[in-house]
């Protein structure tokens, strides 16, 4: 089968200085969101997530496959659920599972195996990384750089959550294999993240060291 290809259209050529200005407004933008572990009650309408849920998917994946698929839950039952499995797993990691490194690295953040969050939040998203599919819903090819494909169709998700104002919390409990009974995924269908989604409370707060990141010349080289 030969390639067909079509015109670019979408590009729109900026002046140095608007693509400056750009680069600096979403800089902006993205260096305000914070990981929220307080959030209010407050419901956010489906529409906002399902347009967040659209720019996720249009993240490069390998060979186009879209190895990805986002379970939005608003249900409370289904939430406490999730709540009830997750704490379950996280009491043991807390408990003794975890490492002494582990802990004294998440020392700073003060978390522990409470996880009211996943009942407060008005939605939760739980993102699932696909083995098997293709191009086309319903087949079942090997997929191709599935963690590298969901980690930027994620990575997505959150900017597109964050610029519509909305706090989020990347939140992995480990092993996640509860979502996928609760979330009725098939089995070749892997956990890969639960995104805690919703308005922060009105007095959230966020853990102070990591207000810190690290500067363009500790994360960058440039060879020019
Ligand atoms: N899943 C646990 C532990 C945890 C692990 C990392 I790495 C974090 O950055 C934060 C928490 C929890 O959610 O408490």
């Amino acid at each position: 089968m030969s390639a067909d290809y079509v015109p670019l259209e979408g590009y729109e050529t900026l002046s140095e200085a608007d693509m400056r200005a750009q680069a600096e407004s979403v800089y902006d933008t993205l260096r305000k969101r914070r990981s929220i572990r307080d959030f209010s009650d407050k419901p956010v309408p489906q529409d906002i997530i399902e347009s967040c849920i659209k720019s996720a998917g249009t993240a490069p994946s390998g060979a186009n496959h879209q190895p990805w698929h986002f379970v939005a839950i608003s249900n409370p039952d289904m939430k406490r659920k999730i709540r009830i499995a997750a704490e379950a797993e996280e009491a043991e990691f807390y408990g003794g599972k975890a490492p002494d490194e582990w802990l004294d690295a998440l020392a700073p953040l003060g978390t522990d195996a409470s996880k009211p969050f996943l009942e407060t939040a008005p939605w939760l998203i739980a993102v699932f990384a696909q083995r098997k599919g293709g191009e086309q819903v319903g087949q079942s090819k090997k997929n191709y750089y599935i963690t590298e494909s969901v980690g930027l169709a994620t990575g997505m998700l959150i900017t597109a959550l964050h610029s519509a104002g909305l706090g989020t919390l990347t939140h992995t409990p480990a092993p996640m294999g509860f979502l996928r009974d609760i979330c009725e995924r098939p089995k070749d269908e892997k956990p890969f993240v639960l995104m805690v989604v919703g308005y922060p409370a009105e007095n959230a707060q966020v853990p102070k060291h990591a207000l810190v990141k690290k500067s363009l010349g500790d994360i960058s080289t440039f060879i020019t």
